[in-house]
């Protein structure tokens, strides 16, 4: 007791001598903490003054922050510093009993990350499970939700090896030199999620067709294969926008070329695709085939892009295509030469790019990388020349930065998508995530909801699982469940290795192709809603698929639901991820009302439930997100106790970048329920887009409890639509 009292003045009285700048040692007391303010209650911290005021350059932080004045005397979070036997500098942050822990980024296992450990090295993980240290991407932080609903984040601004321990408090501890730690302390866990957006950046608007469903295999070919999937899919009614192309459809491998046999003509069969309105997304790896004469090779080897050893020579590592050499994302330069390659690349009709294995994954190496001690000839502004353990986890990132640019470049006007396996905190600005190699096995299906959930709450809105599950074939009952509710997921595509039964959503007999058909269903239905949450996180940075405690940060009961999700906060996913379906959800209080959409009967589809006081709006089922302009509107109406509802549609062009200089729409749809009327009212707050709506049939469904039929009603949106309850017959 006396012990912790005499830290924590320790720590207060440096806090008040770095104030006065008095503590500008350049050899940091590891033991001191100094704070500067750098926003509203939030505080850098760091063992020395020299580093909380100008800290080295951050991987993380997108825009400068400035010290703003000293930290407050009374702010509630203060990390200690220390060092371990080996150096390496570490940080303590006690918790007060019913403190939930979340975030850590991609890791396998609950969402409550309590008594959880990570580490924080990028790893080409097949066949993971919750044993596994290292998953593909890095999040130095973690999301603290105290038992008042009230949270605080923290984020440690280093992109070094770092074990984050949450088995007593949160404990910290990195390789290499000290860096500063960032306290977002706020009213509800939304608030920090909203500053951590501020600080690290947040998902850009993606194209419309990203939101629809995915459909991919390890590796669709040739192309008249390609070809097949996507006539099944128009021919089985079964709604889809994209379908990918894994590493066969390259010459051997070798990155941005065509295998001539199996795609001779990929512009043409990209157009066909169109045709259909399908979109494709192709993968390229980081590794380039050392081969002279191999174009990417050559070209690279002119700037001299590859990454050399300690000893200067060019490394090389065996991946896909054999011996490799791995172009230094960390210059500028070379990241330039990189987002060039995919001029030629695109103009074959390409429509988005798939980086994998991007920690980099390296085979026939313990390690599965590169050695740390390979050297990176990094700008100044990413922290100048360094061993690779410095760079390790920003390498892929660096890279998909590198694409989106060049994808970009290559189809100006449209907007980028990219898919990347490894990534660093802040990855949703440059592209989706999918959580690698997971089995197809009850374990994984259940850890794919708190996985997309604590992705979420790191900062990354746009990711999903493999549905249905990489690794190994799975069953019938396994896969419906798991398109069942991943499908809702924010990014829904599936996807299995090379040696798997094919797994495309017919595959697995009549019964799982009507409930995988019913699942996309559901999600084209939401479309309209997926596009305004899409937007909102892109403004506010706010996951799209929430954990259930969000609908109630104070009630304890819901800390560690992760059977369930919420999408926005208007919507309950309710999934059964057991073989035996013998789990009851764990509800937040309230008035949640169930939410009929396609395949309402079907048991292994998730319930889904509408919050009393919300309004989703939907559209109708279409096979893929063009197919119907101007899709007329379905408002599902939930009124709360007072009678009341509200909700927001956002919509745009769905591509291009005009949405940004005011050519979108925002409207307000308002319930109000008074005697026996409810009234509809549209607000449209915003418009800026020239086709008129006002025409447009707007239908409204009210959920009406205890199980009574809706009461629909039809207007327009122009007007908004009025139901008189007492004309409506009811059942006796
Ligand atoms: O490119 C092949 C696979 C890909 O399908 C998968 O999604 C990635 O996570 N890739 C890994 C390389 C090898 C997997 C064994």
């Amino acid at each position: 007791m006396i012990n912790t009292q005499l830290k924590t003045l320790k720590i207060v009285l440096a806090m008040a001598f770095s104030a006065l700048g008095s503590l500008n040692s350049a050899h940091a007391d590891i033991t001191q903490t100094h704070g500067v303010r750098i926003g509203d209650r939030i505080v850098r911290f760091a063992p020395s003054m020299d580093i909380a005021k100008s800290p080295p350059p951050s991987l993380a932080i997108i825009a400068p922050t400035p010290a703003l004045g000293p930290a407050p005397q009374d702010f509630p979070v203060v990390p200690e510093f220390s060092t371990d036997a080996k150096g390496r500098v570490g940080f303590n942050i006690s918790i007060s009993k019913g403190t939930s822990l979340y975030g850590t980024g991609e890791v396998p296992g609950p969402l409550l990350r309590n008594g959880r450990s990570t580490t924080l090295w990028n790893t080409d993980a097949y066949g993971y499970d919750e044993k596994s240290p290292s998953l593909y991407q890095s999040h130095p932080w973690v999301l603290a939700v105290r038992p008042d609903g009230s949270a605080f984040g923290v984020l440690a601004d280093t992109a070094w090896r770092t074990r984050i321990n949450l088995t007593d408090g949160i404990h910290f501890i990195s390789d290499g030199p000290a860096y500063p730690v960032i306290i977002i302390d706020r009213d509800s866990p939304q608030e920090v999620l909203i500053a951590l957006g501020d600080l690290v950046g947040r998902m850009e608007m993606p194209p419309k067709w990203a939101i629809g469903y995915h459909q991919c295999r390890y590796s669709y070919y040739p192309d008249s294969r390609v070809r097949d999937i996507a006539s099944e899919f128009r021919n089985r009614k079964i709604p889809c926008d994209v379908i990918w192309l894994d590493i066969h459809y390259m010459d051997e491998y070798r990155i941005f070329t065509f295998d001539s046999d199996r795609f001779p003509d990929p512009k043409t069969l990209n157009d066909d695709l169109h045709n259909q309105s399908f979109h494709t997304v192709w993968m390229i790896d980081p590794g380039v085939k050392a081969e002279p004469g191999f174009s990417v090779y050559d070209s690279g080897t002119e700037i001299d892009a590859w990454v050399r050893t300690a000893e200067g020579e060019v490394y090389q590592g065996e991946v896909w295509p054999g011996w490799c050499v791995f172009p230094d994302f960390t210059r500028a330069d070379v990241r330039a030469w990189w987002a060039d390659l995919y001029t030629d690349f695109i103009a074959q009709g390409i429509d988005g790019v798939w980086n994998d294995m991007n920690e980099p994954a390296v085979f026939n190496v313990k390690t599965k990388t590169m050695p740390v001690d390979n050297r990176h000839e990094a700008d100044e502004d990413l922290g100048g020349p360094g061993p690779h353990a410095q760079y390790h986890n920003v390498y892929g990132q660096l890279m998909v930065q590198a694409t989106k640019k060049g994808v970009m470049r290559a189809q100006p006007g449209r907007r980028p998508f990219v898919l990347s396996r490894d990534a660093f905190i802040g990855g949703q600005r440059f592209g989706a995530a999918w959580t690698g190699d997971n089995t197809a096995n009850w374990h994984d299906l259940e850890a794919s909801i708190p996985m997309v959930l604590n992705l979420g709450l790191s900062g990354q809105p746009f990711a999903g699982p493999d549905i249905g599950g990489f690794g190994g074939d799975g069953d019938a009952q396994m896969f419906a469940r798991w398109m069942g509710f991943g499908a809702m997921f924010p990014f829904a595509r599936a996807h299995t290795a090379v040696q798997n039964r094919d797994k495309e959503p017919w595959m697995f007999g009549a019964e799982v192709e009507v409930t995988s058909r019913q699942a996309i269903e559901r999600r084209y239905e939401l479309l309209p809603y997926y596009y305004t949450l899409f937007h909102e996180a892109s403004i506010n940075g706010l996951p799209i698929a929430r954990p259930v405690f969000f609908a109630d940060p104070a009630d304890p009961a819901l800390r560690s639901e992760d059977d369930s999700f919420l999408l926005g906060d208007g919507l309950l996913i309710s999934a059964q991820v057991t073989k035996n379906a013998d789990r009851a959800p764990v509800m937040p209080k309230g008035i949640w009302r169930k939410l009929l959409l396609s395949g309402s009967t079907n048991p292994d589809l998730p319930t889904l439930y509408i919050k009393g006081g919300s309004i989703i709006p939907t559209g109708p089922i279409m096979q893929h997100v063009s197919e119907i302009a101007d899709p007329p509107l379905t408002l599902i109406v939930s009124l709360d106790k007072s009678g009341h509802a509200q909700g927001t549609l956002y919509e745009d062009a769905g591509d291009g970048f005009e949405y940004l200089e005011g050519q979108y729409r925002m409207t307000r749809f308002i319930a109000k329920k008074a005697g026996d009327v409810i009234t509809i009212q549209v607000i449209v707050e915003h418009d800026g887009l020239s086709n008129s709506i006002k025409d447009q049939p707007l239908t409204v469904r009210v959920r009406m409890d205890h199980e009574q039929p809706d009461a629909v009603g039809v207007g327009t949106r122009g007007e908004g639509v009025k139901i008189d309850l007492s004309r409506i017959p009811r059942p006796n």
